[in-house]
């Protein structure tokens, strides 16, 4: 079973091969050269579907099941922001620092150094079989006072609701039964195994 991974995040990567536990889940750019994909839907979900649906057509295995994750950060006293613009909010190139950093000055800038906000996380999945997308979230809040080296992305500033540490200090255990990204994999798991299923027991479509 080719499961085909339709991000260029390493640290997506890490966190859907350890839900996964499968040796045989790549990421696309060890297949195929990577190349860049517009992300101009409105919604999580748009975005994860166009990702899933390049690398499915970049790929020309029929075979193949493509999952890919469009994710992101919303706090609530800007409105959402940075929301589907998450990977952007620091500019075009902006690394995962520049982001970080962004949001923090953006928080500070409301005289403000703390926020409720939740990440969501939407994996698409595409194959012969169709097209489907699920969705997971977390909530907790943001603070300025970054800590901790775990995790990727806002990690460092995320504060889970429960917990009174980032999920930069948090050990990947923990985040892995709390995330957004956790949630959404396992319902995606969930419609994999019903595509093995069909492929075992059924005609090829
Ligand atoms: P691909 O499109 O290649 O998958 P990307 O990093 O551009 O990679 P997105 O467009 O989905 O992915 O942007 C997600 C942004 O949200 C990015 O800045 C991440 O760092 C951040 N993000 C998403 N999930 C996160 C998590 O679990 N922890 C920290 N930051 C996260």
């Amino acid at each position: 079973m080719n499961i085909v991974l339709a991000t260029s995040n390493q640290g997506k990567v890490r966190e859907i091969r350890e839900t996964f536990h499968e040796r045989d889940i790549v990421a696309y750019t060890d297949v195929i050269k990577g190349f860049e994909i517009i992300e101009d839907g409105a919604t999580f979900k748009a975005n994860a579907l166009i990702k899933a649906r390049a690398v499915y057509t970049a790929l020309g295995d029929k075979n193949a099941i493509v999952i890919a994750d469009d994710s992101g950060i919303s706090v609530d006293v800007l409105g959402g922001a940075p929301g589907i613009y998450s990977a952007r909010y620091g500019g075009d190139h902006a690394s995962d620092r520049d982001n970080l950093h962004k949001l923090v000055q953006a928080l500070k800038d409301q005289g403000l150094d703390t926020s409720p906000a939740h990440y969501t996380a939407a994996i698409a999945i595409v194959s012969q079989e169709g097209e489907s997308c699920v969705h997971g979230w977390m909530y907790g809040h943001v603070t300025t006072h970054l800590r901790g080296e775990n995790g990727f992305g806002y990690d460092p500033m995320f504060i889970p609701l429960g917990f009174d540490k980032t999920l930069g200090e948090l050990e990947s255990s923990i985040k892995k039964e709390l995330s957004h990204r956790s949630k959404a994999l396992a319902l995606a798991k969930i419609l994999i195994e019903q595509i093995k299923t069909l492929r075992t027991h059924c005609n090829p479509l």
